[in-house]
């Protein structure tokens, strides 16, 4: 691995050894990389080249950056970065705000910098920062001046976090008063296609949060894979949604996919379904990107808002009930796209469009992608058969320094740990992932199935089901039930509910217990905290 231009060696030296590495492919022209690349300048200075630079490219509420301005900003934090600050190739850095066009160009004079991104959640604390800031040994920072406090805690218990430099401020050590007197041309880092690029940390729920690495070439995959085949885009495309771009799932579709294309990307920094929806109407947001929750949550906005100019919506990070789907498509016209992505294989990897849609499944692999269904012997189950999900392709699991790694990949496949089933059609179906699968009186009952029984019946906002131990059966089926406006908690109701799941499933999956809750317990991303929900069951007896 002489083929570099990181002058840091830490990512490339922590780096799992190559035998525990996944299998690459590379099956498609469009996933043939040359070996010096720059993802950062494939997707701004190439764009400004090919004549898109008077196009639109970052938006905010009263705001657009061209293509031109994009780059001249991105080169002079560039320079900020390089020239006074004294980052190097193979250096990280931190990236901490909301969504906003000062985020995205600071990720990409990363990028063009040869530095490493790490960008995480605008709602982490300092405890949180600084478990990330000390794995990835991270000494720069460029951080929104309004997340600056916690970040400072952090800076206190980790002195190495020497170099912070603050925008959205106008005082005179701030970025936006630091790079306005440079020059806004800047010599790009050659990187190698296999140079890391970014550090992207899962949203792991206990102990030492997971690093993934992905390299340069690894952002434009996502692109040229899923955003490409199934998103489809165009120049004159507006991309919005919540996701924020600490979560691999934002990054790519709020910033990567359309500056890929020469399209414009809409960041707001509260992506909430009813500031989502405005934004859709006021800005006629053509793509967007937000949890199967949000476009459940939506529904009840569509006769308010005008959602006309949406063509594409992608839904991911937790599986999309098919209730939610029908609902959708009935108030709307949209066809949502599902697709199952994960920050080890940084997007989306199985999924649909259009009239490939078969609601209630997740979709096939994305063009570049193979994917199976394995036993505990590694066997292909046959269709019907579920077991777990193995995936390969151009982008994959690499963990910094993690003993983890021989778990996530197995036998050069991808486990991400989702249980799934193969029709007979090849499509793929969620059925829960594998440690939330409940074992009851002898059956497996997948959680999210009672989940999708429950939401039909319109008492049912929200729900989240679990398996809670107990003597006789080993476990049972509790659901945690968050109701719609108009409805009643109540012994009655519990019956009804548990009549209406008898009724739409197999009778033994029905929920022995129900407790109405006035919400569920959601990650930073948007993720149904299942362990949580067992605890507040455990808690409860
Ligand atoms: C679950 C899904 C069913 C699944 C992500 C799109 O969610 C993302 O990454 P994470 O690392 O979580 C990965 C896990 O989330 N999941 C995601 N999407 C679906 N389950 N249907 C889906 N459509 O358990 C997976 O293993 O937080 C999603 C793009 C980038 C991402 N990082």
């Amino acid at each position: 691995m002489t083929d570099t231009a990181h002058v840091d060696s830490f990512v490339r030296d922590h780096l799992p050894p190559p035998e525990q590495w996944p299998e690459f492919l590379f099956p498609l022209p469009e996933l043939q990389y040359p070996a010096r690349l720059n993802c950062g300048v494939e997707l701004l200075d190439r764009m400004v080249a090919a004549g898109q630079g008077e196009r639109p490219c970052l938006r905010a509420p009263g705001l657009v950056w061209s293509y031109a301005e994009t780059l001249s900003r991105a080169n002079r934090i560039a320079r900020l970065l390089t020239e006074e600050m004294g980052v190097v190739p193979g250096n990280r850095v931190l990236l901490h705000a909301p969504n906003t066009p000062w985020l995205a160009a600071c990720w990409l004079a990363v990028m063009k910098a040869g530095a490493v991104a790490v960008t995480t959640m605008p709602l982490l604390r300092a405890g949180e920062l600084e478990k990330v800031v000390r794995k990835a040994e991270i000494r720069h920072a460029l951080c929104d001046a309004r997340l600056a406090p916690e970040l400072e805690k952090c800076r206190q218990r980790v002195p190495e976090l020497a170099n912070v430099v603050l925008f959205g401020t106008e005082a005179a050590d701030g970025l936006e008063a630091r790079i306005a007197g440079r020059s806004d041309d800047f010599s790009n880092c050659p990187t190698a296609a296999t140079d890391p690029a970014l550090l992207a940390f899962t949203s792991g729920t206990t102990g030492v949060p997971k690093a993934c690495v992905h390299f340069h070439r690894d952002v434009l995959a996502m692109c040229d894979s899923f955003s490409k085949h199934i998103v489809q885009p165009r120049p004159d495309d507006l991309f919005s949604g919540s996701p924020p771009l600490g979560f691999t799932f934002g990054l790519g579709g709020l910033l990567c996919f359309p500056l890929r294309v020469g399209a414009s990307t809409l960041l707001l920094e509260q992506g909430s379904p009813p500031r989502l929806a405005e934004a859709i109407e006021r800005f006629r947001v053509t793509c967007l990107f937000t949890a199967p929750t949000a476009y459940r949550a939506m529904l009840g906005l569509v006769g308010a808002q005008d959602f006309g100019s949406l063509r594409r919506c992608v839904s991911a990070g937790e599986a999309l009930p098919k209730p939610t789907w029908e609902a959708f498509h009935r108030a709307t016209g949209i066809r949502l796209i599902d697709g199952i992505g994960a920050t080890e294989m940084i997007h989306i990897f199985i999924s649909a469009a259009d009239e490939e849609i078969r609601p209630g499944a997740t979709g096939k692999p994305v063009p570049g992608y193979v994917a199976t269904v394995l036993d505990e012997n590694f066997e292909e189950c046959p269709p019907g058969v579920p077991g777990r999900l193995a995936v390969k392709g151009p982008t994959g699991c690499r963990y910094l320094a993690d003993p983890r790694q021989s778990e996530y990949v197995q036998r050069g496949w991808n486990i991400t740990g989702d249980t799934y089933v193969r029709d007979e059609d090849g499509y793929f179906f969620h059925r829960a992932r594998s440690d939330d699968m409940i074992i009851s009186a002898g059956y497996n009952i997948a959680g999210p199935e009672v989940e999708v029984a429950l939401l039909t019946h319109p008492a049912v906002a929200e729900c989240g089901v679990v398996g809670v131990p107990d003597p006789e059966r080993g476990q049972i089926v509790k659901a945690f039930v968050v109701l719609a406006a108009g409805h009643r908690p109540g012994a009655e109701l519990v019956k009804e509910l548990q009549e209406h799941v008898k009724a739409t499933i197999a009778p033994y999956k029905y929920p022995r217990a129900i407790s109405f809750v006035p919400e569920l317990p959601r990650t930073a991303t948007g993720k149904l905290q299942r362990y949580r929900l067992r605890e507040l069951a455990r808690e409860e007896a």
